[in-house]
């Protein structure tokens, strides 16, 4: 595997070039860390990315799926069913916010989005309001790479390629990101005015009769961990409220206990009417995405009509057998584990600020388990500088993430306090080194 040939698969978000010259290949992991194909430990500073909640290998969840693999390798949820996905939108429904009871199965987060758009346009729709077809999502904001999720996102390096091919019909509101508030420990003061910006500017441009979903990540991690000031997320349900307006949260980073709770719509206290997910529902093992819906959602899509199919919409592989057995071992070990209570939440809060100071550091931001330090750029070559300490991080063993100039911390949530001492230990030896 070693003298693997690299030239033929062509890699998503990654300098190709850059990295083939300088690989950085891993051979099998466990718990918190990597090996990589030469022997050398990795700690896995980023649950790989944003994904593996219950760390790597894990024998309930890999025992789980070869069992299923065995016994049941694949049957569709196209007019056919097997009890696993049943049984698993059971224990979701559970976990989710009061009143939101049910879950469609896509693979991945950009399906989710996707298929959140369809079911809000559906929805209104169905209850005679078709005209409100436009969204509104936010800058900064990373809602996969579908056509859907790339218009409503808001990071423009994502966008600007495909900007003729958009869909129509989207606003973005603001970021949350004030420049002026650095180093707040968890979310800044009195944000409720900024979502008042959807009240005062989008809805009088195009009238809320217009508007289908207001679609936003609680915390925006890609967008380089933006984390919501109080207030802002129970504005939105406010006048989303007000207006007929869907409120949607794209749960695939925050959901499955990242921020000390199942949901962040618990952490927040913010019930919205669509969450999207995946990534940390099976614990990366196998892809498995979704969206769970409010009851009265659903129930409008049954209620629509006397027979017949109801909702247009689904992929092949919608509830796979081995997607189902891996997540249910999640959920079960996420429990058995209280994984979702995070004890070492102040530790890594502390460990994140205790960056500042240091050189090159202008922010640092954090919420539950997600955190991030902002360097300044380096003049004329934006990154640059978050980029080499990313590679120096790598060779020191261990593994974060760029994002334009600051580097993302998102462990495993069952990181001990020695984890998170070389992770941040490491960090700052590389912030010392960095021209
Ligand atoms: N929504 C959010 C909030 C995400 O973070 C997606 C949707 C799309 O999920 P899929 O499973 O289709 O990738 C994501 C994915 C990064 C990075 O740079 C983050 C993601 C994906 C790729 C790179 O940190 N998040």
């Amino acid at each position: 595997m070693r003298d693997v040939d690299l030239r033929h698969y062509w890699m998503p978000f990654t300098d190709n070039r850059r990295f083939k010259a300088q690989p950085r290949l891993v051979a099998s992991a466990e718990g918190m860390y990597y090996t990589t194909v030469e022997g050398k430990k990795v700690l896995d500073g980023l649950a790989t990315l944003w994904c593996v909640n219950a760390g790597h290998g894990r024998t309930p969840i890999v025992e789980a799926i070869r069992r299923q693999a065995g016994e049941l390798d694949f049957a569709s949820s196209f007019g056919l069913g097997h009890p696993l996905p049943f049984a698993l939108a059971e224990r979701i429904a559970a976990l989710a916010p009061a009143g939101m009871g049910h879950v469609f199965f896509t693979n991945s987060g950009s399906e989710a989005i996707d298929t959140a758009m369809k079911m809000a346009v559906g929805y209104h729709r169905l209850r005679g309001e078709g005209t409100r077809t436009r969204f509104v999502g936010r800058e900064r904001s990373y809602h996969g790479v579908n056509i859907g999720g790339t218009s409503l996102g808001g990071v423009s390096a994502n966008r600007k390629a495909y900007s003729g091919i958009l869909m129509p019909g989207i606003d973005h509101l603001r970021h949350t990101h004030d420049p002026q508030r650095r180093f707040v420990r968890g979310c800044a003061e009195n944000g409720a005015q900024l979502a008042d910006e959807l009240e005062e500017r989008i809805i009088p441009l195009h009238d809320a009769s217009n508007i289908a979903a207001v679609v936003v990540d609680p915390v925006s991690a890609s967008g380089g961990v933006l984390v919501p000031p109080k207030g802002y997320l129970a504005r939105l349900r406010e006048i989303c409220s007000r207006h007929g307006i869907l409120l949607v949260f794209d749960e695939v980073i925050t959901g499955w206990g990242r921020l000390g709770a199942p949901f962040a719509a618990q952490h927040f206290g913010v019930v919205p009417d669509l969450i999207t997910f995946a990534k940390g529902i099976t614990s990366g093992a196998v892809p498995l995405g979704g969206v769970i819906v409010r009851n009265e959602i659903y129930d409008t899509f049954m209620g629509a009509q006397a027979a017949g199919m109801e909702f247009f919409h689904g992929y092949t592989y919608s509830g796979h057998p081995l997607a189902c057995a891996a997540a249910l071992a999640a959920l079960d070990l996420y429990a058995e584990e209280k994984l979702f209570d995070i004890p070492l939440a102040a530790a890594f809060e502390d460990a994140v600020h205790a960056l500042k100071g240091l050189p090159h550091v202008v922010d640092c931001r954090n919420l539950g388990f997600i955190g991030a330090v902002e360097l300044a750029a380096r003049p004329g070559a934006p990154g640059a500088r978050a980029y080499e300490a990313f590679e120096k991080c790598w060779e020191r063993g261990v593994f974060v993430r760029p994002i334009g100039d600051a580097l993302a911390f998102c462990p495993p949530l069952i990181a001990e306090k020695k984890h998170l001492e070389e992770l941040f230990g490491v960090t700052a030896e590389v912030l010392k080194s960095l021209s």
